[in-house]
């Protein structure tokens, strides 16, 4: 369903100014879901199969009225929706259908990103109805606020978890590389050259000077040119408050985020595309039963782990740093080869920005 989604332009991947100014990676217009009626059922059914028991189905307009009209034509569950304004001719009606306090009550939305606009149905609903739940096609995955628990048939993290496997799968790559220059025009250089060879590039944004933003905006072009990821290697360690501002600035444009493990749950679940610091390349310090720990209680955060040695959990990506051509040590980073690492992605840097001939070196490691 993801790649029918992309195929529809319901998901689209690019680099797009949003209205806050910043840029965006990735543009999620369901809305377009209405052209595609079959698809649109099927993610009617599944939405419907994930509710609790209700008697009424509120859809708000526009983006949910679809959706919830194909459900309620399809269960037999009668339709309400709720006007931006109460109208000023006529009945002055504010909500549409009909509807009383004992009808349990289900609200539907395409896409969630901040909660304003279920949350004015939830205000304006609450004395009328008895309201159950909220269920959205599409999680954004931006920390909304909303007082009634959502269900989501699709999440930010679910896109991003089938990108990667997919880019995994077609450039028969394993290979992240760290970018850790300081150089920004050498890294997007490097890019052009390895960009088909890579299905990750990793930086640490607070090496760069990127006042104007330019190399952010580069780095996403790229990344679409030849297909990759980008993981900001961030290692988000704080209280969830701090951590939710300190992603603010890379949520809408970098696809993966690590974060270290001596974190509480609420830190994980503000993240999409997380990578769980497992076990680290520089000292003996193990965290792989609290990254595992962390992995299954937010199932819809996480992508997977750093790790120095594979961790088995569903179908969470291993990946692995401290990877060179030999096996040294550069005072506490302690290199492995790749053959000796059991793990889904090698992430390496050094071994190759340092070296004369990239492309050698690159079919070196992935040999
Ligand atoms: O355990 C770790 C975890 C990470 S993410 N050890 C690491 O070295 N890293 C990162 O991988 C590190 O921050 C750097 O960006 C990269 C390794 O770079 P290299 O030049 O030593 O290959």
């Amino acid at each position: 369903m993801i790649e029918e989604l992309i195929q529809s332009n319901c998901i689209k991947l690019g680099s797009f100014t949003l209205k806050s100014g910043d840029i965006s990676k990735y543009y999620f217009d369901m809305k377009n879901i209405i052209s595609y009626p079959n698809m649109l059922a099927k993610i009617g059914d599944e939405i419907y199969k994930k509710l609790q028991d209700f008697d009424i189905i509120c859809g708000i307009p526009y983006g949910g009225l679809p959706i919830a009209s194909y459900i309620s034509t399809k269960y037999n569950k009668p339709l309400i929706f709720v006007r931006d304004k109460a109208k000023n001719y006529g009945t002055q009606k504010l909500i549409e259908g009909e509807y009383d306090k004992s009808k349990k009550c289900v609200i539907i939305d395409d896409v969630i990103t901040t909660g304003g606009s279920i949350q004015y149905n939830i205000d304006v609903l609450k004395d009328k109805v008895d309201l159950v739940e909220v269920a959205v096609i599409f999680d954004r995955q931006q920390n909304y606020n909303c007082s009634l628990p959502v269900k989501s048939y699709l999440c930010k993290n679910d896109i991003i978890k089938y990108k990667l496997k997919k880019i995994m799968k077609e450039k028969q790559s394993k290979l992240c590389f760290s970018a850790d220059l300081n150089d920004k025009n050498k890294i997007i250089d490097i890019l052009k050259k390895i960009g088909d060879k890579i299905v990750v590039c990793k930086i640490h944004y607070d090496i760069l000077d990127d006042n104007d933003g330019e190399f952010k905006k580069d780095l996403i072009n790229v990344s679409i040119k030849h297909d990759f990821l980008i993981m900001e290697d961030r290692k988000f360690n704080d209280i969830s408050y701090i951590v939710e501002k300190q992603y603010s600035k890379f949520k809408n444009w970098v696809d993966l985020v690590t974060v270290h493990s001596l974190v509480s749950s609420d830190v994980i679940n503000c993240l999409s595309g997380a990578l769980l610091i497992g076990s680290m390349s520089n000292n003996n310090h193990d965290f792989t039963d609290i990254a595992l720990q962390h992995a299954k209680n937010n199932k819809n955060n996480v992508i997977g782990f750093i790790t120095q040695k594979r961790i088995d959990c569903d179908d969470l990506i291993c990946m692995t740093p401290g990877i060179s051509t030999k096996e040294t040590n550069d005072k506490d980073q302690k290199y492995r080869t790749s053959s000796n690492v059991d793990t889904d992605i090698i992430i390496v840097g050094r071994a190759i920005y340092n070296s004369p001939n990239i492309e050698e070196t690159i079919s070196k490691l992935v040999n």
